[in-house]
């Protein structure tokens, strides 16, 4: 295996999660046979960049994907400002056009859209491609490829602004996604790009947001190798409170380095990216985690409390399938997506109910498994808390609010 940036063959696995089927594997039913994948990452040691030891077929991931921001108001919220900020920042107006790469159900998009500008979606889970276009998103079923970003400059021209928010962590070929940017964006256009960032994993001890989704996992430094490689550069860098802590880096072919930008790599050198250790102390305080949580819920059934699980995410299903936690400690999930409700986790085959069960049942303890929505979940229970529940929050570290 070689570095997904750079190329070297110096990678070094600082952790591994064990087996466990992909994180948004639903089952309709507990007996239905899954595959379990390796889940691990390592470091490489020339570009620093964090990535999967295993990669799977994007197609068993992508192609029916049931993550959808739009149901929540954090995200919804967040998407807005980031419109906004772009059209005010760029100056856009309607003959400009914004391309999305994974656009999902169009919510980013829509916010431009109620500007004026032009717009153009895509994505390559068909079931949100659909969603998208009943919303008057136009939005192309595939993926975002060098070949294809040529096939779009055809039929609509240059964008000024392309976006891709929680995208380039799922890509496997970056390069080719870079020339695809290269192809579509126009000569003094910029590309935003959000991703989650390293620093706050290792510092949030997030290691549940390392899953078969998401093969790398950036800091800066890699980053602007990447697409210097390419023939653009970052220009500026804006830290976000979004799935745990993020970076939106803004990219163009020829521009200025900002301070922000220099003050962030300063910080990472700071913060020693760049040494084996940073990463095995990670590893190594994964696994009391996952020692302490464990010797928690058994003390809580000991003590006959009941206990159910909230938000049935892509990083709950990671946090429970690392540290075994199934029907024996969870009786159940309760999650708002519809489509996630009357199905089963992945590898632990957990039910999963509507919210309103929370308040009819009353359990003594909620493992929050969405705790990238902690306030607006826990504002949301105001009323179970007030009765006596309590919510067990893992991240970033083990408390009960
Ligand atoms: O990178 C990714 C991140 C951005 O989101 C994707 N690969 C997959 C996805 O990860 P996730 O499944 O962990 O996403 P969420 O949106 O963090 O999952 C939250 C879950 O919590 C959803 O199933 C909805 C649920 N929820 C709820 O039940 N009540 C969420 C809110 C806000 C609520 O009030």
């Amino acid at each position: 295996m070689t570095c997904r940036i750079c190329g070297s063959e110096k990678l070094y696995q600082f952790l591994s999660l064990g087996t466990m089927p992909i994180p948004n594997g639903f089952l309709s039913n507990p007996h239905e046979k899954e595959v379990w994948y390796p889940l691990g990452v390592c470091v490489c040691q020339d570009c620093w960049l964090v990535q999967l030891t295993h990669i799977i077929p994007p197609g068993i991931m992508f192609k029916n994907y049931l993550y959808i921001p739009s149901t929540s108001s954090t995200m919804t919220q967040h998407f807005k400002s980031l419109a906004e900020d772009a059209i005010m920042r760029f100056n856009l107006t309607s003959k400009d056009l914004v391309v999305d790469i994974g656009s999902n159900d169009g919510t980013l998009l829509g916010y431009f859209k109620e500007h004026e500008v032009k717009i153009l979606g895509i994505d390559p889970a068909t079931n949100l491609v659909t969603i998208a276009n009943l919303k008057g998103i136009e939005t192309k079923d595939a993926y975002f490829t060098r070949e294809y970003a040529i096939k779009v400059r055809e039929e609509k021209g240059r964008a000024k602004v392309i976006t891709a928010t929680n995208v380039l962590a799922h890509v496997n070929d970056l390069d080719d996604l870079c020339e695809g940017v290269k192809e579509l964006l126009d000569k003094d256009g910029v590309f935003i790009c959000e991703c989650p960032y390293l620093i706050d994993l290792l510092d949030r001890n997030e290691f549940d947001t390392i899953y078969h989704e998401h093969l790398s996992y950036f800091s800066l430094y890699p980053l602007i190798r990447l697409f210097k490689k390419h023939g653009m550069t970052i220009f500026d860098i804006q830290k976000l409170s979004v799935h745990g802590g993020s970076v939106r880096v803004y990219v163009k072919f020829k521009a200025q380095q900002s301070k922000r930008l220099t003050e962030f790599l300063g910080m990472e050198k700071i913060r020693k990216l760049d040494k084996l250790s940073t990463y095995e102390e990670f590893g190594r305080r994964v696994k009391v985690i996952k020692r302490d949580l464990n010797n928690y819920l058994k003390r809580l059934k000991l003590q006959d409390k009941k206990i159910v699980g909230y938000g049935a995410s892509a990083k709950g299903n990671v946090l429970l399938n690392y540290c075994k936690i199934d029907t024996k400690l969870l009786d159940y999930i309760v999650d708002s997506i519809s489509y996630k409700q009357g199905k089963f986790t992945p590898g632990t085959h957990i039910p999963i109910y509507p919210e309103r069960r929370l308040l009819k049942d009353q359990p003594d303890y909620v493992l929050l498994l969405a705790w990238n929505f902690a306030d607006e979940i826990l504002k949301k229970q105001i009323k179970y808390r007030e009765r006596g529940g309590q919510f067990i929050i893992t991240i970033p570290y083990l408390r009960t609010e």
